[in-house]
C-alpha cells in the first residue's frame, strides 16, 4: 500500500504541504481543485501549478479526489452527452501531470451527511457525528445552513451554498427515480467514460455513498456488498473499481468490510481505500472515532490483514479524524484536522509492518 494525506489545496486547507511531509511514511497527497463547479473542464494551467506545487514539497500527487459527476449525468438528462465529453477531457489533462487514480461518487445530490460536525467527546476532543432521528426532522435548508455557519469560511464540498440555491429543484428532479433507471444513469456514464479510463490507464474509484441509507428522500444506491457488485458489473474492466471506504460502507451495520476487501480487491477492483473507524451508540447513530479498533466498532487489524492478504499496492489514506490539542475551523476542515489523521496514518502502518513481520 502506499500512505496518502487528503489535502483540499492552497487557499483551501489551513494544513501545509511541509507539515503533511513531516508525517512518517506519508508518500503524497490525494487532492482537488474545488473551485472548479461539477461538469466543467479543469484548466489545464490549475492542473500543472497543483503538481508542480505538491512536487516542490516532496510529495506525489496521483490521486484526485474527487472529480466531481454533475448532476445531469445522474439524472440521465440529454445534456449529459456535453458533461460527460467535458469529464473526459479533464481525465485527459490529468493524465499529463501523471495522475493514476480518480476518485469520484454518485450520490445524489448531496455529499456526504452529518448531523453534528463538533460532536464532543469525553476526552475533551470533538469530531463528526450521524444521528438518524435528527436528520429526519431537519430540512436539507436547514442542515446547509448549520454547516455554513460551523464550517466559518470554507465551503463543505457538495455543501456550497452555490448549489444549495437550486438544491429544492434539484431534490424534485430526483421524485419518483426507480434504482433501474439510476443504475442506467450510471452505466451510461461508465460506457461513456471507461474506455477512455483504459486508454489513458486512470483507474476510476467510485466511492460509496455516505451515510448508507436513504436521506432527504434520495435515493442511495452504493451502500452495500450487493450493490457494489452491480455497480462494478456495469461495465466489467480493471479501470472500473472502487473506493473502499470503511467509514461509509461501516455504517451500515453488520457490513463485512474484510469479505468485501477479499472479493473486490482479490479481482483487482479496489484501487483507493479510505480507512477510518466509527462506533455506534446505537442501530443507527454513530460518531467518528479515533483510528484504533479498541475505540470504535471496525477492526483495523481485520481489515490491514484482508489488504495485506489480497496483496493491495494501491492508495490508502487516514479518513476523517477528531479535533485535537486544540484544533479550531482555523486549523482544519471539519474532519480533516492534521493531527488525529496524522495518528491514523502511522497507526494503520504500524498494523501494516506488524502483518508483513508475523507472515515472515
Ligand atoms: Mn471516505
Amino acid at each position: 500500500m502506499k500512505m496518502t494525506f487528503r489535502w483540499f489545496g492552497t487557499g483551501q486547507d489551513p494544513i501545509s504541504l511541509p507539515y503533511i511531509r513531516q508525517i512518517p511514511g506519508m508518500t503524497g497527497v490525494v487532492t482537488s481543485l474545488l473551485t472548479i463547479p461539477a461538469g466543467e473542464v479543469w484548466p489545464l494551467d490549475a492542473i500543472t501549478a497543483m503538481k508542480d506545487e505538491v512536487t516542490a514539497a516532496g510529495l506525489e500527487v496521483e490521486v484526485i479526489e474527487s472529480v466531481n459527476i454533475h448532476e445531469d449525468i445522474k439524472l440521465g438528462l440529454p445534456s449529459r452527452d456535453e458533461k460527460i465529453a467535458n469529464y473526459i477531457t479533464t481525465m485527459e489533462r490529468l493524465k499529463t501531470i501523471g495522475i493514476k487514480c480518480i476518485c469520484y461518487n454518485f450520490m445524489p445530490v448531496l455529499d456526504w451527511a452529518r448531523s453534528h460536525l463538533y460532536y464532543n467527546l469525553p476526552d475533551g476532543s470533538n469530531t463528526m457525528k450521524y444521528e438518524a432521528d435528527f436528520i429526519k426532522g431537519v430540512t436539507v435548508e436547514a442542515l446547509a445552513e448549520r454547516y455554513a455557519k460551523d464550517a466559518d469560511t470554507y465551503e463543505m464540498p457538495g455543501w456550497e451554498p452555490e448549489r444549495m440555491k437550486t438544491i429544492r429543484t434539484t431534490l424534485e428532479a430526483y421524485d419518483g427515480m426507480t434504482p433501474d433507471t439510476f443504475y442506467a444513469n450510471m452505466k451510461y456514464f461508465l460506457d461513456a467514460i471507461i474506455p477512455h479510463a483504459e486508454k489513458l490507464d486512470i483507474k476510476m474509484a467510485v466511492h460509496p455513498d455516505d451515510p448508507p441509507q436513504p436521506i432527504f428522500g434520495l435515493p442511495k444506491l452504493i451502500i452495500s456488498h450487493e450493490n457494489i457488485r452491480r455497480y462494478l458489473d456495469l461495465h466489467p474492466s480493471s479501470h472500473n473499481g472502487l473506493t473502499l471506504c470503511t467509514g461509509s460502507l461501516g455504517a451500515k451495520r453488520g457490513a463485512d468490510i474484510p469479505a468485501m476487501i477479499r472479493e473486490f480487491g482479490g479481482e483487482g477492483r479496489i484501487h483507493f481505500a479510505h480507512v477510518r473507524n466509527l462506533r455506534f451508540e446505537n442501530e443507527t447513530d454513530f460518531y467518528e472515532s479515533a483510528h484504533l479498533s479498541s475505540l470504535g466498532s471496525l477492526d483495523m487489524f481485520d481489515v490491514m490483514k484482508a489488504f495485506h492478504d489480497i496483496g493491495y499496492k494501491g492508495w490508502v489514506r487516514p479518513d476523517h479524524g477528531r479535533m485535537i490539542w486544540d484544533e479550531t475551523i482555523k486549523k482544519g476542515r471539519p474532519g480533516y484536522g492534521l493531527y488525529d489523521r496524522a495518528l491514523g496514518a502511522t497507526y494503520l502502518q504500524g498494523l501494516w509492518e506488524a502483518i508483513s513481520r508475523m507472515k515472515g
